[in-house]
């Protein structure tokens, strides 16, 4: 049996933490090697590091950051922002990541995804997907949320299955920094639709999001920012809840 987890997410623009309200308004949230060592000890199961303006020339102060950050926890931790090739993957694998995140790359050349599976093993690469709301259907965003595809993002998680990755990161921008609750429909979606792990993110504005997000959303892992940024919940609170409400949590 897997323990349902809670893993906060770090986004992170210029070495500082920033947080926004669907991926735009981004304000100053905290220290990035502080706030991982204080999600770590306030028991999180894993960490998200998404590094959202992320390019060539600032990939050594990510890696240098990555470094700082593993050597301060000692749960899987997870890297994304700007991963382009397998060798991006390997020097952030070497500098303490456990896993990637990858995102545009991956839509834009979705053998990174076979290539870094069968290279580091498909627990190494997670796809992250964001996708917004658009009439019936979840279309595909990359680049930071400012790039629409043509791709449904129930069909892209299934390829992206098919491909290789272990996990998905499902970001709803619609959702993201409101503090609404989850996108449960479209996670629901993904959950059942593909056979490997789905995080959900975006929206966590209380406990009760959470617990939907793992009973009705069909999640394996919940990954939220704002409430734990904003100190209105602790991991700890979270999981007490979760473990009080029927979901199985480690604490
Ligand atoms: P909360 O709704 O605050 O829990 O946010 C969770 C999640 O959406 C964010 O941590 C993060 O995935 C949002 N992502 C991106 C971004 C935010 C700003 C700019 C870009 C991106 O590319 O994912």
């Amino acid at each position: 049996m897997l323990t349902k987890r809670i893993i906060p997410c770090l986004d992170v623009k210029d070495s500082k933490v920033v947080k926004g309200k669907n991926f735009k308004g981004l304000r100053f949230a905290g220290d990035a090697v502080e706030l991982a060592r204080k999600y770590y000890e306030d028991g999180a199961d894993e960490l998200v590091f998404l590094d959202i303006n992320a390019s060539a020339e600032k990939r050594k102060t990510v890696a240098g950051l990555v470094e700082k950050i593993s050597k301060e926890i000692a749960i899987p931790f997870t890297v994304g922002g700007g991963i382009s090739e397998v060798e991006d993957i390997r020097k952030l694998l070497k500098a303490g990541a456990d896993k990637v995140s990858i995102n545009t790359a991956a839509v834009n050349n979705p053998n990174l995804i076979k290539e870094s599976a069968e290279r580091f093993g498909s627990q190494c690469v997670m796809v992250a997907v964001d996708a917004k709301k658009i009439g019936e259907k979840w279309i595909v965003f990359i680049e930071s949320g400012k790039k629409q595809t043509n791709l449904d993002a129930l069909e892209w998680t299934r390829k992206a299955e098919s491909l290789g990755a272990g996990e998905i990161l499902l970001t709803s921008i619609d959702a993201d920094g409101t503090k609404n609750g989850y996108d449960i429909e479209i996670t629901r979606k993904i959950s059942e639709g593909v056979g490997i792990p789905v995080i959900a993110s975006g929206g966590a504005g209380n406990l009760e999001d959470i617990l939907k997000v793992f009973k009705d959303g069909k999640a394996d892992a919940a990954l939220a920012a704002s409430i734990y940024h904003y100190n209105k919940f602790t991991i700890m609170e979270t999981k007490r809840f979760l473990k009080a409400n029927g979901v199985e949590v480690r604490l």
